[in-house]
């Protein structure tokens, strides 16, 4: 059952309603967070809260509640609903306004929260691997608006899944401008090649992913070396092993890549390991 919770209301799904006049709406004027729910608690949630704020805050947008309030929100519409394992949506936008850009006439950020659950592949891809391609849509220019800014303007993800959906595959990997490695339309990327784990560093301009940092403390832990360092499709071509990782997505193994098969099967050891810690770590 999903519960949404919008500027301090309780709504159910078919009650849950904003202006057509919402910025967030009219402009993509706006921030969201995902995060799941293990166990009845919500996984990582001062993460997931701190990286909404600060998205906020990089497109100069107050929200209008203490970051106490929205985390105490968040568990409290946990058990309202009866989650134990779901996935939530947090959004703020500039709130209502009029047709003008101009944000001085929305003086009420719009706070959305939707209690709900996700899943994006079908539970086999988890054993067999991901079949992907490289899209043409390029990362967004990390001048123009930062990826780390998880912003309501998800147009370039969207139209590099449509490829990839066109092309029947599972997910699509975007590039920068450079030709590097950026990340998947809502996954980050990492490979292994002789034992060691690599993934493109934050400044090159992606989103600095909850998952990403926990797969980093995770193969820390499991003695695995970690590097942050550019890579390009010839090294996923030629990996050992590779793997997305997101809220949504967990850890999902690649199979391959533009048609090249990568590594010698669909789980890598590797992977293998860190899917296992991963689980022990949410629903362990
Ligand atoms: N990169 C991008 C662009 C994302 O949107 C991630 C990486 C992974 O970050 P976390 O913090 O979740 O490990 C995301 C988040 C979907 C979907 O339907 C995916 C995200 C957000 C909303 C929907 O696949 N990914």
């Amino acid at each position: 059952m999903s519960l949404i919770w919008i500027n301090g209301q309780w709504h159910d799904r078919d009650t849950a309603k904003i202006s057509v006049y919402d910025h967030g709406l009219l402009y993509g004027d706006g921030v969201f967070e995902g995060m799941r729910v293990y166990g009845g608690k919500p996984f990582r949630m001062d993460e997931h809260i701190g990286r909404l704020y600060d998205s906020a805050k990089a497109i100069w947008l107050v929200v209008p509640i203490p970051v106490e309030e929205m985390a105490r929100v968040t568990v409290e519409g946990v058990t309202r609903a009866g989650i134990s394992e779901g996935y939530l949506r947090h959004i703020v936008t500039r709130g209502m306004g009029d047709l003008g850009l101009d944000p001085r006439g929305c003086p009420h950020p719009t706070v959305i929260i939707i209690f709900d659950t996700i899943r994006i592949w079908p539970a086999e891809r988890y054993e067999k691997g991901l079949a992907m391609i490289g899209s043409a849509t390029p990362m967004p220019n990390r001048e123009a608006l930062s990826p780390r800014v998880k912003s309501l303007n998800y147009l370039p993800h969207i139209m590099a899944k449509l490829e990839g959906i066109h092309a029947q595959m599972d997910e699509v990997l975007m590039l920068d401008r450079s030709g590097y490695v950026a990340e998947a339309s809502g996954m980050n990327i990492f490979l292994v090649r002789r034992g060691v784990v690599t993934t493109p560093p934050v400044w090159t301009g992606i989103l600095r992913g909850v998952t990403r940092d926990i797969v980093i403390e995770l193969a820390t832990e499991a003695g695995v070396p970690v590097r942050e360092e550019p890579i390009n499709r010839y090294d996923v071509y030629t990996a050992d092993e590779a793997f997305l990782t997101g809220t949504a997505a967990e850890i999902a193994p690649i199979r391959s890549l533009d048609g090249r098969q990568i590594g010698a099967g669909p789980i890598g050891p590797v992977t293998r390991t860190l899917m296992d810690r991963f689980r022990e770590l949410t629903r362990g």
